[in-house]
């Protein structure tokens, strides 16, 4: 929408100017220079946030806290490897896991720190 509106008005100011050209020029790269800043940030902190599946096996639940720990295997879509590590979940979706549990899983990750969107046991 923002970007609709930049394009829109930098088009009045050139139609508005048309008459000397030359004044009708210079201010447009500032103009296109702080529209590409803008779109570029915005891409850039969608693109940080990332979707993994997995499977692994809880090794510790904090439900009071909304946290769990799984022991995943590989998360392809994240490249990462196989290892042990704490997520933040909503308490709810807890309801049936326990430790020992092997678990399919799903997440999202900031870059930062990840949290399990889905959570069930793995059929043995
Ligand atoms: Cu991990």
């Amino acid at each position: 929408m923002k970007k609709v509106l930049m394009i829109a008005s930098s088009l009045l100011v050139v139609v508005s100017l048309a008459a000397c050209k030359k004044e009708a020029e210079a201010p447009k790269p500032t103009e296109s220079a702080a529209a590409n800043t803008g779109s570029m940030s915005e891409m850039a902190m969608a693109a940080e946030m990332k979707h993994g599946k997995g499977v692994g096996t809880v090794t510790e639940i904090d439900a009071a806290k909304g946290m769990v720990t799984l022991d995943h295997g590989d998360i392809a879509e994240l490249q990462w490897p196989a290892m042990k590590m704490g997520f933040t979940i909503k308490p709810d979706l807890l309801a049936g896991i326990k430790v020992g549990d092997k678990v399919n899983f799903e997440i999202d990750w900031d870059g930062k720190a990840g949290t399990v969107t889905r959570i069930e046991k793995a059929e043995k």
